[in-house]
């Protein structure tokens, strides 16, 4: 029965056992980081959640559909049907997929309430993506810096360095300033760029949106551990596009303080932005 599909077998396996042993492959992840904000569980078991039940739709309906053009070809003598419909099969398959929708568009819907409220937030950051770095300004103290890629991938990264990229820990995953913000605190992000459209995206943190020029986009994440997470702009941006890395450190609420007074912020107390307009005038 499978006479004809030997070669196509053979070929897949082939395929298969030879990426089995490509290093590349223990770089290889089936499914999202495990995160380290407020957010990232509900947006994990959520993914999962529907990815779980994707598959099973798919592997369902093309298996139906695969067993159907194998099993009644017209080699087999099969003859085209000659019903024009099916009442039954039709309420069934219209009211199962609703289903299967509503019961994912609720907590999906619920989610993105959630992952939106960037309401009250305990400090704010404006972060905007340059040709070929981040700036970053802390609204609320008035630290500001600009982080650029860290001096050793830019060594390594000039052509006949003779430095081997593979000795670099982090190569283009580091900067000369990282983004320091504290651990369970509610931080905002106002993002936007000042050339051409860039995206923030540090994976663990479980956010990423497009730095766009002369809009602000707005996201936040509050983390709840510390330590240092790294991520990139993925927007494809320009020649530099892969040498602007971003690494955020998460710390103690005391160490933030310190690290604020340090870089010549105004005061180490976390508190509200607003920005409004009211707000903007009196400043003038
Ligand atoms: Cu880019």
């Amino acid at each position: 029965m499978f006479k004809g599909l030997w070669k196509p077998i053979c070929a897949t396996v082939a395929v298969l056992g030879l990426l089995a042993v490509n290093p590349a492959l223990a770089a290889w992840q089936l499914d999202m980081p495990v995160g380290v904000t407020t957010l990232s569980g509900m947006i994990r078991d959520l993914h999962r959640e529907i990815l779980i039940i994707c598959t099973i739709t798919a592997v369902v309906l093309f298996g139906i559909m695969g067993y159907a053009l194998f099993a009644f070809r017209k080699s087999r003598g099969a003859k085209a049907a000659t019903f024009s419909h099916n009442t039954t099969a039709e309420i069934i398959w219209t009211v199962i997929p609703i289903f299967v929708l509503i019961y994912m568009a609720v907590p999906s819907a619920r989610g993105i309430l959630e992952i939106e409220d960037a309401g009250n937030p305990d400090m704010t950051i404006k972060v905007t993506g340059y040709q070929w770095k981040w700036g970053y300004e802390y609204l609320d103290n008035g630290v500001s810096f600009f982080a650029n890629l860290d001096e050793l991938s830019a060594e390594a990264a000039r052509l006949d360095s003779g430095i081997d990229v593979m000795d670099i820990e982090h190569y283009l995953r580091d900067v000369d300033n990282r983004m320091v913000v504290p651990v369970g605190k509610k931080v905002r992000i106002l993002l936007t760029a000042n050339d051409v459209i860039h995206s923030w995206w540090v994976p663990k943190l479980y956010i990423k949106k497009d730095a766009i020029p002369g809009f602000i986009n707005e996201m936040w994440f509050t983390a709840t551990e510390t330590g240092v997470f790294r991520g990139q702009c993925t927007e494809l941006c320009g020649r530099g596009h892969g040498y602007m890395p971003i690494v955020v450190e998460v710390v103690s609420e005391e160490d933030y303080a310190v690290w604020v007074i340090e870089n010549g912020g105004e005061s180490p107390t976390l508190s509200t932005t607003e920005i409004s307009t009211d707000s903007s005038v009196a400043a003038l």
